[in-house]
Protein backbone atom coordinates (compact mmCIF):
# COMPACT_ATOMS: atom_id res chain seq x y z
CA UNK A 1 0.00 0.00 0.00
CA UNK A 2 1.35 3.64 -0.62
CA UNK A 3 -0.07 5.47 2.27
CA UNK A 4 0.17 8.96 2.98
CA UNK A 5 -0.26 10.49 6.77
CA UNK A 6 -1.87 13.55 6.33
CA UNK A 7 -0.60 16.03 9.65
CA UNK A 8 2.45 13.24 10.08
CA UNK A 9 3.99 16.42 12.09
CA UNK A 10 0.96 16.83 14.80
CA UNK A 11 0.20 14.65 18.10
CA UNK A 12 -1.75 12.40 16.36
CA UNK A 13 0.05 11.91 12.83
CA UNK A 14 2.96 10.99 14.70
CA UNK A 15 1.17 8.00 16.82
CA UNK A 16 0.16 7.23 13.58
CA UNK A 17 3.75 6.53 12.02
CA UNK A 18 4.29 4.85 15.16
CA UNK A 19 1.32 2.98 14.80
CA UNK A 20 1.95 1.76 11.52
CA UNK A 21 5.62 0.77 11.97
CA UNK A 22 4.46 -1.37 15.35
CA UNK A 23 1.73 -3.44 13.20
CA UNK A 24 3.87 -3.96 10.45
CA UNK A 25 1.17 -2.62 8.12
CA UNK A 26 2.40 -2.94 4.68
CA UNK A 27 3.71 0.67 3.53
CA UNK A 28 5.35 0.17 0.32
CA UNK A 29 6.09 3.64 0.06
CA UNK A 30 5.10 6.78 2.84
CA UNK A 31 4.03 9.76 1.76
CA UNK A 32 4.37 12.47 4.88
CA UNK A 33 2.23 15.49 4.34
CA UNK A 34 1.84 18.79 6.75
CA UNK A 35 1.31 22.17 5.93
CA UNK A 36 3.56 24.92 3.91
CA UNK A 37 5.58 25.61 6.41
CA UNK A 38 6.83 21.96 7.17
CA UNK A 39 7.59 21.25 3.36
CA UNK A 40 11.12 19.81 2.80
CA UNK A 41 11.25 18.96 6.70
CA UNK A 42 12.16 15.27 7.24
CA UNK A 43 10.58 12.89 9.69
CA UNK A 44 11.46 9.13 10.41
CA UNK A 45 9.77 6.00 9.74
CA UNK A 46 10.72 2.43 10.36
CA UNK A 47 14.72 3.67 10.71
CA UNK A 48 14.64 5.62 7.38
CA UNK A 49 14.42 9.41 6.54
CA UNK A 50 10.93 10.49 4.45
CA UNK A 51 10.41 13.89 3.15
CA UNK A 52 7.27 16.05 4.09
CA UNK A 53 5.45 17.15 0.93
CA UNK A 54 2.73 19.18 0.69
CA UNK A 55 -1.09 18.49 -0.21
CA UNK A 56 -1.28 19.11 -3.81
CA UNK A 57 1.94 16.77 -4.25
CA UNK A 58 0.42 14.44 -2.27
CA UNK A 59 -3.06 14.14 -4.38
CA UNK A 60 -0.69 13.94 -7.55
CA UNK A 61 1.24 10.91 -5.74
CA UNK A 62 -2.44 9.04 -5.74
CA UNK A 63 -1.52 6.95 -2.37
CA UNK A 64 -3.71 4.30 -2.12
CA UNK A 65 -4.84 5.64 1.40
CA UNK A 66 -4.37 8.70 2.94
CA UNK A 67 -4.44 9.31 6.84
CA UNK A 68 -5.77 12.04 7.75
CA UNK A 69 -5.42 14.18 10.99
CA UNK A 70 -4.62 17.69 10.23
CA UNK A 71 -7.85 19.94 11.43
CA UNK A 72 -11.50 19.72 10.09
CA UNK A 73 -11.29 22.37 7.87
CA UNK A 74 -7.83 20.78 5.81
CA UNK A 75 -9.78 17.93 5.83
CA UNK A 76 -13.34 19.34 4.64
CA UNK A 77 -11.25 21.25 2.00
CA UNK A 78 -8.59 18.21 0.77
CA UNK A 79 -10.35 14.92 1.61
CA UNK A 80 -12.68 15.03 -1.49
CA UNK A 81 -9.78 16.12 -3.80
CA UNK A 82 -7.74 12.58 -2.87
CA UNK A 83 -11.06 10.76 -2.86
CA UNK A 84 -11.27 12.25 -6.47
CA UNK A 85 -8.07 10.71 -7.54
CA UNK A 86 -8.65 6.64 -5.57
CA UNK A 87 -7.40 7.31 -2.67
CA UNK A 88 -9.13 5.79 0.09
CA UNK A 89 -9.20 8.47 3.12
CA UNK A 90 -9.71 7.45 6.88
CA UNK A 91 -10.42 11.11 8.45
CA UNK A 92 -10.09 11.61 12.17
CA UNK A 93 -11.40 14.77 12.42
CA UNK A 94 -15.05 15.68 13.08
CA UNK A 95 -15.71 17.17 9.67
CA UNK A 96 -17.46 13.77 8.15
CA UNK A 97 -18.44 12.09 10.88
CA UNK A 98 -21.81 13.16 10.78
CA UNK A 99 -22.50 13.10 7.05
CA UNK A 100 -25.13 10.61 6.48
CA UNK A 101 -23.48 9.72 3.04
CA UNK A 102 -20.13 8.69 4.81
CA UNK A 103 -18.79 5.57 7.32
CA UNK A 104 -18.22 6.27 11.47
CA UNK A 105 -16.29 3.02 12.32
CA UNK A 106 -14.96 1.14 15.06
CA UNK A 107 -13.77 -1.93 13.27
CA UNK A 108 -14.52 -4.19 16.03
CA UNK A 109 -17.84 -2.55 16.07
CA UNK A 110 -19.35 -2.02 12.55
CA UNK A 111 -16.53 -2.23 10.32
CA UNK A 112 -19.06 -4.57 8.08
CA UNK A 113 -20.86 -1.46 6.89
CA UNK A 114 -17.62 -0.34 4.80
CA UNK A 115 -17.43 -1.18 0.95
CA UNK A 116 -15.02 -0.54 -1.66
CA UNK A 117 -16.91 2.75 -2.56
CA UNK A 118 -16.59 4.09 0.86
CA UNK A 119 -13.66 7.18 -0.39
CA UNK A 120 -13.40 9.57 2.98
CA UNK A 121 -14.41 7.44 6.18
CA UNK A 122 -14.91 9.10 8.94
CA UNK A 123 -12.75 7.92 12.81
CA UNK A 124 -14.95 8.87 15.32
CA UNK A 125 -14.24 11.12 18.60
CA UNK A 126 -11.72 9.47 21.02
CA UNK A 127 -14.10 9.82 24.49
CA UNK A 128 -16.93 8.34 21.93
CA UNK A 129 -14.25 4.99 20.92
CA UNK A 130 -13.41 3.86 24.44
CA UNK A 131 -17.58 4.82 25.54
CA UNK A 132 -18.53 2.40 22.27
CA UNK A 133 -15.72 -0.08 22.67
CA UNK A 134 -16.96 -1.04 26.58
CA UNK A 135 -20.72 -0.86 26.30
CA UNK A 136 -21.11 -2.09 22.34
CA UNK A 137 -21.56 -6.13 24.01
CA UNK A 138 -23.24 -5.33 26.60
CA UNK A 139 -25.94 -3.24 24.30
CA UNK A 140 -26.23 -6.35 22.13
CA UNK A 141 -27.16 -8.77 25.55
CA UNK A 142 -29.00 -6.27 27.74
CA UNK A 143 -29.68 -3.52 25.09
CA UNK A 144 -29.27 -0.35 26.41
CA UNK A 145 -31.89 2.45 27.47
CA UNK A 146 -29.71 5.46 28.60
CA UNK A 147 -26.24 6.24 29.26
CA UNK A 148 -24.88 9.01 31.45
CA UNK A 149 -21.65 9.59 31.49
CA UNK A 150 -18.71 12.01 32.81
CA UNK A 151 -15.25 12.21 31.07
CA UNK A 152 -11.96 13.32 32.36
CA UNK A 153 -10.10 14.34 29.85
CA UNK A 154 -6.49 14.89 28.95
CA UNK A 155 -4.91 18.09 27.63
CA UNK A 156 -3.25 15.89 24.81
CA UNK A 157 -7.41 15.93 23.31
CA UNK A 158 -6.68 19.51 22.91
CA UNK A 159 -3.43 19.38 21.07
CA UNK A 160 0.47 20.82 21.29
CA UNK A 161 -0.57 23.75 22.84
CA UNK A 162 -2.44 22.57 25.96
CA UNK A 163 0.32 20.38 26.22
CA UNK A 164 2.48 23.05 26.72
CA UNK A 165 0.16 25.35 28.95
CA UNK A 166 0.43 21.96 31.45
CA UNK A 167 3.94 21.76 31.30
CA UNK A 168 4.54 25.82 31.70
CA UNK A 169 1.85 25.78 34.50
CA UNK A 170 3.83 22.94 36.30
CA UNK A 171 7.47 24.84 35.65
CA UNK A 172 5.82 27.87 37.09
CA UNK A 173 6.52 29.78 33.77
CA UNK A 174 4.94 32.22 31.33
CA UNK A 175 3.51 30.98 28.23
CA UNK A 176 0.78 30.87 25.78
CA UNK A 177 -2.99 29.80 27.06
CA UNK A 178 -4.81 27.02 25.17
CA UNK A 179 -7.71 27.40 27.56
CA UNK A 180 -9.42 30.58 29.04
CA UNK A 181 -7.93 29.32 32.47
CA UNK A 182 -4.96 27.51 33.78
CA UNK A 183 -5.40 23.77 33.44
CA UNK A 184 -2.93 22.56 36.75
CA UNK A 185 -4.75 21.67 39.62
CA UNK A 186 -7.98 22.91 37.62
CA UNK A 187 -10.46 20.87 36.09
CA UNK A 188 -12.58 22.62 33.43
CA UNK A 189 -15.77 21.48 32.39
CA UNK A 190 -15.60 22.58 28.80
CA UNK A 191 -14.07 20.29 26.20
CA UNK A 192 -14.58 21.94 22.54
CA UNK A 193 -16.87 24.86 21.60
CA UNK A 194 -20.03 25.66 23.57
CA UNK A 195 -23.25 24.99 21.45
CA UNK A 196 -26.49 27.02 21.84
CA UNK A 197 -28.02 23.88 23.54
CA UNK A 198 -25.48 24.81 26.41
CA UNK A 199 -24.00 21.38 25.64
CA UNK A 200 -20.21 21.45 24.24
CA UNK A 201 -19.58 19.97 20.85
CA UNK A 202 -17.36 17.13 22.37
CA UNK A 203 -20.51 16.30 24.73
CA UNK A 204 -22.62 15.95 22.18
CA UNK A 205 -20.43 14.21 20.17
CA UNK A 206 -20.88 11.57 22.45
CA UNK A 207 -24.46 11.76 22.17
CA UNK A 208 -24.58 11.66 18.33
CA UNK A 209 -21.57 9.25 17.33
CA UNK A 210 -22.50 6.06 19.54
CA UNK A 211 -26.10 6.09 18.02
CA UNK A 212 -24.59 6.12 14.67
CA UNK A 213 -21.63 3.41 15.50
CA UNK A 214 -24.21 0.90 17.31
CA UNK A 215 -26.48 2.14 14.55
CA UNK A 216 -29.32 2.34 17.40
CA UNK A 217 -31.32 5.53 17.77
CA UNK A 218 -33.33 3.73 20.85
CA UNK A 219 -31.61 4.39 23.69
CA UNK A 220 -30.66 8.50 24.93
CA UNK A 221 -27.12 9.63 25.99
CA UNK A 222 -26.41 12.59 28.37
CA UNK A 223 -22.68 13.73 28.87
CA UNK A 224 -20.39 15.99 31.00
CA UNK A 225 -17.03 16.71 29.33
CA UNK A 226 -14.27 18.31 31.71
CA UNK A 227 -10.70 18.67 31.33
CA UNK A 228 -8.55 17.44 33.65
CA UNK A 229 -4.31 18.32 34.14
CA UNK A 230 -3.32 14.71 32.94
CA UNK A 231 -1.05 14.11 30.17
CA UNK A 232 -2.53 11.67 28.32
CA UNK A 233 -5.17 9.32 28.51
CA UNK A 234 -9.32 10.18 28.80
CA UNK A 235 -11.38 8.59 31.64
CA UNK A 236 -15.42 8.66 31.87
CA UNK A 237 -17.54 7.84 34.69
CA UNK A 238 -20.44 5.92 32.71
CA UNK A 239 -23.83 4.71 34.35
CA UNK A 240 -25.75 2.49 32.13
CA UNK A 241 -29.22 1.28 32.38
CA UNK A 242 -30.45 -1.65 30.81
CA UNK A 243 -33.79 -3.03 29.44
CA UNK A 244 -32.84 -6.47 31.03
CA UNK A 245 -31.06 -7.16 33.83
CA UNK A 246 -27.76 -8.89 34.22
CA UNK A 247 -25.36 -10.26 36.84
CA UNK A 248 -21.93 -8.56 37.84
CA UNK A 249 -20.04 -11.22 37.47
CA UNK A 250 -21.76 -12.23 33.94
CA UNK A 251 -20.63 -8.08 32.60
CA UNK A 252 -17.33 -9.08 33.77
CA UNK A 253 -17.06 -12.35 32.02
CA UNK A 254 -18.27 -10.68 28.76
CA UNK A 255 -16.22 -7.32 29.11
CA UNK A 256 -13.28 -9.56 29.63
CA UNK A 257 -13.96 -11.53 26.44
CA UNK A 258 -14.67 -8.71 24.04
CA UNK A 259 -11.35 -8.21 21.81
CA UNK A 260 -9.55 -4.95 22.31
CA UNK A 261 -11.17 -4.50 26.05
CA UNK A 262 -9.02 -5.36 29.30
CA UNK A 263 -10.91 -5.66 32.62
CA UNK A 264 -9.01 -4.40 35.34
CA UNK A 265 -11.23 -4.62 38.86
CA UNK A 266 -9.54 -6.08 41.38
CA UNK A 267 -10.36 -3.63 44.46
CA UNK A 268 -7.89 -5.87 47.02
CA UNK A 269 -5.01 -4.88 45.13
CA UNK A 270 -6.13 -1.83 44.24
CA UNK A 271 -6.80 -2.44 40.40
CA UNK A 272 -8.70 0.13 38.27
CA UNK A 273 -7.83 1.80 34.81
CA UNK A 274 -5.65 4.64 34.88
CA UNK A 275 -4.31 7.16 32.67
CA UNK A 276 -0.73 6.64 33.94
CA UNK A 277 -1.34 2.78 33.19
CA UNK A 278 -3.10 3.16 29.59
CA UNK A 279 -0.67 5.14 28.27
CA UNK A 280 1.14 3.86 25.14
CA UNK A 281 -1.73 1.05 24.91
CA UNK A 282 -4.07 0.43 22.59
CA UNK A 283 -7.03 -1.34 24.66
CA UNK A 284 -9.70 0.06 26.31
CA UNK A 285 -9.52 -0.39 29.92
CA UNK A 286 -12.57 -0.93 32.32
CA UNK A 287 -13.01 -1.22 36.00
CA UNK A 288 -14.82 -0.21 38.69
CA UNK A 289 -17.87 -2.46 37.27
CA UNK A 290 -20.56 -2.74 39.90
CA UNK A 291 -24.98 -2.58 40.43
CA UNK A 292 -25.96 0.71 40.56
CA UNK A 293 -28.14 0.03 43.67
CA UNK A 294 -30.46 3.49 43.28
CA UNK A 295 -32.46 1.80 40.22
CA UNK A 296 -33.45 -1.13 38.19
CA UNK A 297 -30.81 -2.70 35.34
CA UNK A 298 -28.59 -0.17 35.96
CA UNK A 299 -24.65 -0.64 36.30
CA UNK A 300 -21.50 1.56 37.02
CA UNK A 301 -18.19 1.71 35.06
CA UNK A 302 -14.59 3.38 35.19
CA UNK A 303 -13.56 3.43 31.14
CA UNK A 304 -9.74 4.90 30.47
CA UNK A 305 -8.06 4.70 27.00
CA UNK A 306 -5.12 6.54 26.01
CA UNK A 307 -6.80 8.99 23.52
CA UNK A 308 -4.10 9.19 21.17
CA UNK A 309 -4.22 5.48 20.46
CA UNK A 310 -7.35 3.63 20.45
CA UNK A 311 -9.20 6.79 20.35
CA UNK A 312 -7.45 8.35 17.38
CA UNK A 313 -4.53 6.46 15.35
CA UNK A 314 -4.62 2.83 16.30
CA UNK A 315 -8.42 3.43 15.36
CA UNK A 316 -7.61 4.39 12.11
CA UNK A 317 -4.62 2.27 11.67
CA UNK A 318 -7.49 -0.71 12.48
CA UNK A 319 -9.53 0.60 9.47
CA UNK A 320 -6.60 0.66 7.04
CA UNK A 321 -6.17 -3.02 8.32
CA UNK A 322 -9.95 -4.15 7.69
CA UNK A 323 -10.47 -2.59 4.53
CA UNK A 324 -6.70 -4.46 3.24
CA UNK A 325 -8.09 -7.70 4.91
CA UNK A 326 -11.19 -7.02 3.14
CA UNK A 327 -9.80 -6.29 -0.25
CA UNK A 328 -12.01 -2.75 0.12
CA UNK A 329 -9.05 -0.65 -1.36
CA UNK A 330 -8.69 0.64 -4.76
CA UNK A 331 -4.86 0.19 -5.98
CA UNK A 332 -4.22 2.93 -7.97
CA UNK A 333 -2.04 3.01 -10.74
CA UNK A 334 0.67 5.45 -10.33
CA UNK A 335 4.09 6.02 -12.63
CA UNK A 336 6.50 7.48 -10.65
P1 LIG B 1 2.34 21.59 10.47
O1 LIG B 1 3.17 20.89 11.50
O2 LIG B 1 3.12 21.88 9.23
O3 LIG B 1 1.58 22.77 10.98
P2 LIG B 1 -1.85 19.00 15.70
O4 LIG B 1 -3.18 18.37 15.63
O5 LIG B 1 -0.90 18.31 16.61
O6 LIG B 1 -1.91 20.49 15.90
O7 LIG B 1 -1.21 18.81 14.22
C1 LIG B 1 -1.88 19.23 13.06
C2 LIG B 1 -1.19 18.62 11.86
O8 LIG B 1 -1.89 19.04 10.70
C3 LIG B 1 0.24 19.06 11.67
O9 LIG B 1 0.98 18.01 11.06
C4 LIG B 1 0.10 20.24 10.73
O10 LIG B 1 1.24 20.52 9.97
C5 LIG B 1 -1.00 19.71 9.83
N1 LIG B 1 -1.71 20.77 9.13
C6 LIG B 1 -2.33 21.85 9.67
N2 LIG B 1 -2.89 22.61 8.72
C7 LIG B 1 -2.61 22.01 7.53
C8 LIG B 1 -2.91 22.31 6.18
N3 LIG B 1 -3.63 23.38 5.83
N4 LIG B 1 -2.45 21.47 5.23
C9 LIG B 1 -1.72 20.37 5.57
N5 LIG B 1 -1.43 20.03 6.84
C10 LIG B 1 -1.86 20.84 7.81
C1 LIG C 1 -10.52 16.24 23.08
N1 LIG C 1 -11.85 14.62 21.90
O1 LIG C 1 -9.98 15.45 23.87
C2 LIG C 1 -11.05 15.79 21.76
C3 LIG C 1 -9.93 15.67 20.76
O2 LIG C 1 -13.34 15.74 17.50
O3 LIG C 1 -11.54 14.70 16.94
C4 LIG C 1 -10.39 15.26 19.38
C5 LIG C 1 -11.39 16.20 18.76
C6 LIG C 1 -12.13 15.50 17.65
O4 LIG C 1 -10.62 17.42 23.30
Amino acid sequence: MRIAVVGATGMVGNVMLKVLAERNFEVTELIPVASERSIGKQIIFKGESYTIVGMQDAVNAKPDIALFSAGGSTSLEWAPKFAEVGTTVIDNSSAWRMDPTKKLVVPEINGDVLTKDDKIIANPNCSTIQLVMALSPLHLKYNMKRIVVSTYQSVSGTGVKAVQQLANEEAGVEGEMAYPHPIGRNALPHCDIFLENGYTKEEMKLVKESKKILRDDSFSVTATAVRIPTAGGHSESVNVEFENDFTVKDVRTLLSETPGVVVQDDLDNNLYPMPVTAHEKDEVFVGRIRRDESQENSLNLWIVSDNLRKGAATNTVQIAEYLVENNLVEINEYIS
